[in-house]
């Protein structure tokens, strides 16, 4: 099987500071670990957005909202007004993965019903 590239965090080397070191209490030699400027970056985020169109039926988007973005039925609602008003909203922010998952089940969820509902993922601006 193939291994997938990991970026393990970096940790910083141990400084070995001897027991006769001025200040320091004696009994043996001290391990000071030295702080050094965090290098792991977290991970690109998404948000998926669903886009207004004026035939998709709001009852539908509500239940979309609702079921694949886990929002109360007040919450999905907001949202849905949103859209309609606005043109588009955020129904959520996901890793790359969860994202693009999200957006083909919703795809697939309104063009099983005859819906041409658009929903797209971004990345989020830091
Ligand atoms: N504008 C649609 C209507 O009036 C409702 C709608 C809301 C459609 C949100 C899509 O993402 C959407 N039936």
């Amino acid at each position: 099987m193939e291994r997938m590239a990991t970026k393990l965090p970096q940790v910083p080397t141990p400084t070995i500071i001897p027991s006769s070191a001025p200040g320091l209490p004696g009994g043996g030699d001290s391990v000071v670990l030295e702080r050094r400027p965090e290098k792991v970056k977290p991970p690109q985020m998404y948000q998926v957005v669903l886009l207004n169109d004026d035939y998709t039926p709001m009852e539908f988007v509500v239940v979309v909202i609702q079921e694949f973005f886990n929002k109360d039925r007040e919450t999905a609602t907001q949202i849905m007004l949103k859209i309609h008003l606005d043109g588009k909203g955020v129904c959520g922010v996901f890793s790359k993965d969860v994202a693009a998952t999200k957006v083909d089940q919703v795809t697939e969820a309104a063009r099983k019903n005859g819906h041409p509902l658009q929903c797209v993922s971004e990345p989020l601006e830091l």
